[in-house]
């Protein structure tokens, strides 16, 4: 009988909100900051999600959106540029703390580690930004409460590869059926799942209606005892927030021998 040994949290939409009013504040500024009357709305930004990774996600805007901007000559620089500007931002605003955690997510963060169950980061995004938001939510040592954090410098192929949970996987060492990842869109679940590793969903607001066939178990938000999830797909017997005992029920029930 195996046990459960490590929690994989993804970081955007998953332990934050922070695509709306976070990166996407911070890409605008950046564009303003480099003299581009670019602006991303939050209707236009859900469509860009659909391409993970910042940089990755101005080269496709540059492409499809703005065929009158004239190329720099050096695209690659000038796109490192302005994400490094938006990174920035995003860190100031963190810093700021304008960026909450969402509702369950301490109460998990600190049941686990209480109890020294292995906390890992598998994530699109860079480590200084997971590293800013846990350090402004929690407390200064807490990216330290973390054994890996698994970012967009690990990998080169981005959700829904699941490169980034395999680098997860080899630094602990660890089999995926003893572990469990957290995710919020279908790419996340995708890397996860291609992964091996069995996946609760708590979906974000531009993830909503994505498809999460796969997952042990789909939810509006981790919860709280005085602020229930609602139950999207899946079962949770009753339960009303995510602690680590409905953790390990679903886990224990993915379908994998354990
Ligand atoms: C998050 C991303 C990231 C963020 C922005 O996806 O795709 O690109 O939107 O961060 P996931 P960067 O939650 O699946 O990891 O600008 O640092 O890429
Ligand atoms: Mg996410």
């Amino acid at each position: 009988m195996a046990e459960l040994r490590a929690l994989i949290f993804d970081v955007d939409g998953t332990l934050a909100d922070t695509e709306r009013d976070g990166h996407r504040i911070a890409f605008n500024r950046a564009f303003r900051k480099s003299g581009l009357s670019w602006e991303w709305t939050p209707e236009r930004y859900g469509r860009l999600l659909r391409v993970p990774g910042g940089k990755e996600r101005l080269r496709h805007y540059i492409e499809q959106y703005q065929p009158p901007f004239e190329r720099p000559h050096d695209l690659e620089a000038f796109i490192a540029e302005l994400h490094r500007r938006k990174t920035r931002y995003f860190i100031q605003m963190l810093q700021q703390g304008a960026i909450a955690l969402r509702p369950g997510v301490e109460r998990l963060l600190r049941e686990a580690h209480s109890i020294g169950l292995s906390l890992n980061i598998a994530t699109t995004t860079a480590s200084e930004n997971v590293i800013a938001l846990l350090a402004s939510n929690l407390d200064t040592e807490a990216p330290e409460w973390f054994d890996v954090i698994a970012a967009d410098e690990a990998v080169s192929a981005k959700k829904p590869a699941p490169d980034v949970y395999l680098y997860v996987l080899r630094s602990l060492g660890f089999a995926p059926e003893e572990c469990i990842a957290f995710e919020d869109s279908d790419n996340g679940l995708r890397a996860a799942r291609v992964a091996g590793v069995a996946t609760i969903v708590t979906v974000s607001d531009y993830t909503r209606e994505q498809n999460f066939d796969g997952a042990l178990v789909v939810l509006d938000q981790f919860g709280e005892p005085e602020r229930p999830f609602r139950v999207l797909q899946g079962d949770v017997g009753g339960a009303r927030y995510l602690d680590l005992g409905l953790v390990r029920r679903l886990w224990a029930g993915s379908g994998v021998d354990h």
